[in-house]
C-alpha cells in the first residue's frame, strides 16, 4: 500500500542533534518504509499559529509531532506510528485503528 501526501511536523530543536526527541520515531518509520515524504521542522515561533490550525480543524490532541496523510492528521507518535504501519501492511492487527486517541 502506498501513502500519499506525507508530510511530518515536528520541532527543529536549537542546540539538540536533528534526530532528537518524539518526531524521530516516526521520521525512521517513514523513512524506513521507503514512503515518499516531507519532514517539516518548525520553529517554537512558528508553533503558535500551527497549533491554532489544528484546533481550528478539531484536531483532539494538537500536540507535535503530528503527521498529515491522504488529508487525515495523525497525531500523538505512538498511534500515529500504529496507523501508518497499519496502511502500510505493516501491523497485522484486525483492529480498526483511531487516528488520535
Ligand atoms: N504523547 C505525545 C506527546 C506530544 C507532545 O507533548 N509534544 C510536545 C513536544 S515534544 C508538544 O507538542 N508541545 C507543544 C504543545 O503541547 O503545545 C506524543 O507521543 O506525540
Amino acid at each position: 500500500m502506498t501513502l500519499n501526501s506525507v508530510q511530518l511536523t515536528y520541532f527543529n530543536i536549537a542546540g539538540k542533534p536533528s534526530t532528537a526527541a518524539l518526531g524521530e520515531n516516526i521520521n525512521l518509520l517513514l523513512k524506513d518504509a521507503g514512503v515518499d515524504y516531507t519532514y517539516r521542522r518548525i520553529s517554537h515561533d512558528e508553533w503558535k499559529d500551527i497549533k491554532e490550525d489544528l484546533i481550528k480543524k478539531n484536531v483532539a490532541c494538537p500536540t507535535a509531532p503530528f503527521v498529515e496523510v491522504d488529508g487525515k492528521i495523525l497525531t500523538k507518535s505512538v498511534p500515529a506510528m500504529r496507523y501508518l504501519s497499519k496502511k502500510l501492511g505493516k501491523f497485522s492487527t484486525k483492529m480498526e485503528i483511531p487516528l488520535t486517541f
